[in-house]
């Protein structure tokens, strides 16, 4: 039992696809630790780390940050929870990120998520959000489009491949959304 490794469930889905909406609902009620990689990464930026300005520059470009600094970011976070079930929010992006992370934690997710939704829907809901994020305007979010595309999907389907995936319809409301994700980490009745 010495160092037993920690439950984790990925949370993918494109911009504005409702990740981090939903991740505050499923902590409320199911004991996991909810860790945005790109929360992370916009904390860092903050810190005025000496990565701050290579990630700020990324983030608006939307381009993946490279891995050892997310999986730093994640790790450190891991630990200071003091939890050992997670929801990694936003990563793996692409496939070095996903084998990074299981090289060098030895961790598989449980579960994946996905949560799948137009992109127009996920356009209006972030050009409305207004949050002052740098990467909320039209010409960054047709690139993270483009790299959700080419770069994320492909992590899905790996996991789709594994039987790990559960797909969720998150064109819909929050609270209809949220319905089909209970219904995931809900205990199977026998
Ligand atoms: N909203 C949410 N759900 C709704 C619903 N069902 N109906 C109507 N409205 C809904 O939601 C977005 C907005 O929509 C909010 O206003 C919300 O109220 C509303 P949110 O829950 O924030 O969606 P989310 O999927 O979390 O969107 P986010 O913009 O955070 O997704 P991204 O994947 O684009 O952003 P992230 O922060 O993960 O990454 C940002 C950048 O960081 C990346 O582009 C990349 O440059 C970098 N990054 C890395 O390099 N590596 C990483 O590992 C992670 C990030
Ligand atoms: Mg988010």
């Amino acid at each position: 039992l010495v160092n037993k490794k920690p439950t984790v469930v990925f949370v993918l889905g494109g911009p504005g696809s409702g990740k981090g909406t939903q991740c505050s609902n499923i902590i409320e009620h199911f004991g996991y630790t909810h860790l945005s990689a790109g929360d992370l990464l916009r904390a860092e930026i903050k810190s005025g780390s000496e990565n701050g300005t290579m990630i700020q520059n990324m983030i608006k470009e939307g381009k993946i940050v490279p891995s050892e600094v997310t999986i730093k970011l994640l790790q450190r976070a891991m630990e200071k929870s003091g939890n050992d079930k997670f929801l990694i929010d936003g990563f793996p992006r692409n496939e070095e990120n996903r084998a990074a992370f299981e090289a060098v934690t030895g961790i598989e997710p449980s579960v994946v998520l996905f949560f799948d939704c137009l992109e127009e829907e996920m356009e209006r809901r972030l050009l409305s959000r207004n949050e002052g994020r740098v990467d909320d305007n039209i010409e960054t979010i047709r690139k993270r489009f483009k790299v959700f595309l080419e770069s994320s999907i492909p992590v899905i389907r790996y996991y789709e491949s594994k039987g790990k995936v559960r797909k969720i319809d998150a064109t819909r409301p929050v609270k209809e959304v949220f319905e089909s994700v209970k219904a995931i980490f809900a205990p199977k009745s026998k």
